[in-house]
């Protein structure tokens, strides 16, 4: 596949992600108008949408239908967007920029950016039971249960605990990461199993590799974005660069130094792509979104 070819299935899956959004998320038109708005503000026009993507390039190997996995990569982000208008807010990061514009709580106000969070929550849920995702409805419990698993206190938010705890704390590598498995790696995994279990059953061996890959992305997502927060400026990231530092938060970089944490983040690429060695071309769109989460500039 070339670079060419995976821009283009990018965009692709960006714009299909992008349309299924703007379906599920009820017309600013309707009742309670301002929630609705501030709703479709929050998730559409902006973010790279690694997680759909995951979603897709996994649900391939599975031969799962793109309207399946629309459902799936959908919800995930519904998920995703939901955590980053809460983080935002003053009571967490208490940041005023995301994805290049003002956050939720800036632009609205607080009651409306946690309504918003709540809402898209729920939402993320209603989409996998949605009928119209084609999927038998032992499927579709497995998916919410993974999903729900993924984003609760045994993951996203359990982690977001965790490293509001740590502000101001030396953390050991272990204790960072266990905080970046849970925050950050806890959904970029389920990304990759929700479009795993879209299609025909994957054999057990190929799930294994599957899980492995998804569980190192995820940890090197971060690992990234600590780098990222670190070098970027806020104009490229779209969002505060250097809050980390500024915050006395623990990070890859404050505890690995900038050269470590990148040589740190190559071995991790590098098992990433040997956890999927044996599955061939098929996986060939995950190796290269494995490239794209370390070579990304925001
Ligand atoms: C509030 C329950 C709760 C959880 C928040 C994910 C998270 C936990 C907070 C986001 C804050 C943050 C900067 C986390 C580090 C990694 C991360 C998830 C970055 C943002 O994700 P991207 O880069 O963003 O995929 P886009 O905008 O591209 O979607």
């Amino acid at each position: 596949m070339s670079q060419n070819d995976f821009a283009d299935w990018m965009r692709q899956i960006q714009q299909r992600t992008e349309a299924a959004l703007g379906n599920a998320l009820p017309d600013a038109s309707l009742a309670p108008t301002q929630l609705h708005a501030a709703m479709r503000y929050a998730v559409l026009g902006g973010g790279k949408r690694v997680r759909p993507l995951l979603v897709h390039a996994a649900g391939e190997i599975a031969e799962a239908p793109a309207e399946r996995l629309d459902h799936a990569a959908c919800a995930v982000e519904l998920i995703h967007a939901y955590s980053l208008v809460h983080d935002d807010m003053p009571c967490m990061d208490d940041d005023i920029l995301r994805r290049g514009k003002p956050t939720v709580h800036v632009e609205y106000d607080e009651a409306t950016a946690l309504l918003v969070g709540d809402a898209l929550q729920t939402l993320a849920f209603q989409v996998l039971a949605d009928e119209a995702a084609g999927i038998d409805t032992a499927g579709q419990v497995a998916m919410i249960r993974l999903l729900a698993g993924a984003s609760g206190s045994r993951g996203m938010a359990g982690g977001q605990a965790i490293d509001l705890a740590a502000v101001g704390k030396q953390l050991s590598r272990e204790e960072l990461e266990f905080m970046h498995i849970h925050k950050t790696g806890a959904l970029i995994r389920a990304s990759v199993l929700l479009g795993a279990h879209a299609g025909t059953p994957v054999a057990a061996d190929e799930l294994r590799r599957l899980d492995h890959f998804a569980k190192l992305v995820g940890l090197l997502f971060q690992v990234v974005d600590d780098i990222l927060d670190a070098e970027a400026d806020t104009a490229t990231l779209g969002k505060t660069a250097g809050k980390d530092a500024d915050h006395d938060k623990p990070t890859y970089v404050s505890l690995l130094g900038l050269g470590d944490a990148k040589r740190l983040a190559q071995e991790m690429l590098a098992d990433a792509h040997q956890a999927l060695a044996p599955l061939g071309d098929r996986a060939a769109r995950l190796r290269a979104l494995a490239d794209y989460i370390v070579y990304r500039s925001f």
